[in-house]
């Protein structure tokens, strides 16, 4: 079974104040169930709701794909996706841009429905997620892919029915519905979703009945709590606290030392692959090391020519990937399935890493500054542009992701053009693709750095991020106040 295991513990599920216990949900699943099966695949609106688990639950018990959709997408985005995906239906509250069949989805439905559990090598999801250019493209992830990856955590982290766990991320990425919410559910742990991740609601949880013992989070939030000490210290009785999805940086793995008394483990993973590295438990905490292969996940470093490079915990390569836990391929597209793979079989993960002796990994950045990571969200920076120069007054475009303290990477929008507006420009990326890929500050230039070629030469903007900064860059002509987020 992907989804329930036997335990002794009631609750299943609370987002805010809303909850569910185990017998309810597996009910309320059935009741979507027996609407939705035989459906080719559903798209499933991400709100950090009861009603988004009860969908997703339902979808998986009549083994249909999930499609989950951000909850902040804008409309060229949603649009985009329910289409790409072949949804044949729309599970949650009517959005503009689809026109798919409705469900409602009522966590207080209740239906006897039952079906035979799915072949392991059925879809379970299909996640859109962003490459350095176009849209987003769906990654097909069988329920076996699920199914191991979960049970390695568990592993890794000594994740039991005991634990309660508790965070606050969107139920539309693999770190908060796929670990957060399926993970909770396959191992029977009480799931408490914050809604929002901030940091007091955070320390509620810790404090809350039943108390939170495993804590999940983006390394936004745990700058954030880092900051606010009265939350910090209230997760000095967590058991275990988790971040990835992005650098953490040491700076607050020290503060919540001292604060908390402890800091994160943390682990890598991205959508196609789901969670492959991990450091355990009981490790020694060393921040910016992602511990080691996942059970079923082997793990290798390549150089730009293909040769390997040696475990000395200082050269770098690309890490590349293969094993139990990854995608089948992008819905639609083989030939960009090909090319994400080597020719004898491994994932390109597109992350330059270092390994030790020990086998510990360590990400150093990406190969790409196309690729941005921004409060854990990816985005790529060629989609950003693309819907930038259809604003009427953009003519060119580029972006880029800038350090952040808050953000890890904020998206800076580099423009050519006549009479930009920087807010304008700004709700119209939110408007059309969605809230967490909008520019969080503008910059008009009078022309983009272009080498001999014509292509825009983004390591001499101001501020980019990474290695090869330099003098002659572009000075803005106007700029959003850094504050104007
Ligand atoms: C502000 N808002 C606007 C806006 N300006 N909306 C539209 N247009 C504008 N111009 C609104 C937003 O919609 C939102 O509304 C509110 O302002 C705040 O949005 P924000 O500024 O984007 O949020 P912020 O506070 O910056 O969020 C930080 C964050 C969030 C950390 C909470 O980024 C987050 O949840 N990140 C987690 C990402 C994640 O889970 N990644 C995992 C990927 S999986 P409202 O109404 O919503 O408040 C993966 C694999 C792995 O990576 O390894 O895990
Ligand atoms: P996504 O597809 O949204 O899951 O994003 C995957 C990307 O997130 C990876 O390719 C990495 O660049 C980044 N990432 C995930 N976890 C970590 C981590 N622990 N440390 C650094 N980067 C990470």
């Amino acid at each position: 079974m992907l989804l329930g295991s036997d335990t002794d513990q009631e609750l299943a599920v609370r987002v805010g104040r809303e909850e569910i216990d185990r017998e309810g949900l597996w009910s309320a699943a059935a009741a979507v169930a027996s609407r939705i099966h035989g459906a080719r695949a559903v798209a499933v609106h991400g709100a950090p709701d009861l009603s988004t688990v009860v969908a997703v639950v339902g979808a998986l018990s009549a083994g249909v794909p999930v499609v989950p959709v951000p909850a902040d997408a804008g409309i060229d985005e949603r649009r985009h996706i329910v289409r790409d995906s072949g949804a044949a239906l729309w599970l949650g509250p009517p959005q503009e841009g689809v026109d798919l069949p409705h469900v409602p989805v009522d966590p207080s439905a209740r239906s006897p429905f039952t079906l035979p559990e799915p072949s392991p090598d059925a879809t379970a999801l299909i996640m859109y997620t962003s490459g350095t250019t176009g849209p987003p493209k769906g990654a097909v992830i069988s329920r076996r892919a699920v199914a191991a990856d979960l049970d390695a955590l568990v592993d890794a982290w000594d994740w039991t029915p005991e634990d309660v766990l508790v965070h606050g991320l969107p139920l539309f990425h693999v770190h908060g519905l796929v670990l957060g919410v399926l993970g909770a559910l396959r191992v029977g742990s009480p799931l408490l979703h914050t809604v929002r991740p901030s940091p007091a609601a955070y320390a509620a949880a810790a404090g809350a009945r039943p108390s939170g013992s495993l804590f999940f989070g983006v390394p936004t939030v745990w700058s954030r709590i880092a900051r606010d000490p009265d939350s910090a210290r209230a997760l000095a009785r967590a058991r275990l606290l988790v971040s990835g999805s992005a650098p953490l940086p040491d700076t607050v793995a020290e503060a919540l030392r001292k604060t908390a008394g402890h800091s994160p483990v943390e682990r890598y993973g991205m959508t196609e692959t789901l969670i492959t590295v991990a450091a355990r438990a009981d490790a020694a905490r060393r921040t910016g090391w992602v511990g080691t292969a996942l059970p079923g996940v082997t793990t290798r470093l390549r150089d730009e020519h293909g040769r390997p490079v040696p475990d000395d915990g200082r050269s770098i390569g690309e890490l590349q990937v293969r094993g139990a836990t990854l995608f089948e391929g992008y819905l639609g597209l083989p030939r960009a399935t090909a090319e994400s793979w080597t020719e004898d079989g491994w994932f390109r993960t597109g992350d330059a890493a270092v390994r030790d002796p020990e086998g510990l990994h360590r990400i150093v950045g990406r190969m790409s500054v196309d690729m941005i990571k921004t409060g854990g969200h990816r985005v790529g920076a060629g989609e950003v542009e693309a819907a930038l120069l259809g604003h009427p007054s953009v003519v060119e475009a580029a972006v880029v992701g800038e350090a952040d303290d808050d953000l890890g990477q904020r998206i800076v929008a580099y423009l050519v053009g006549e009479d930009i507006r920087p807010e304008s420009v700004i709700d119209f990326v939110a408007r059309r693709l969605s809230a967490h890929k909008r520019p969080r500050e503008v910059r008009v230039v009078r022309e983009l750095p272009r080498n001999a070629m014509g292509k825009v030469q983004k390591k001499l903007l101001e501020g980019a991020d990474g290695p090869g900064a330099c003098e002659h860059r572009p000075r803005p002509v106007s700029r959003t106040p850094p504050a104007a987020r």
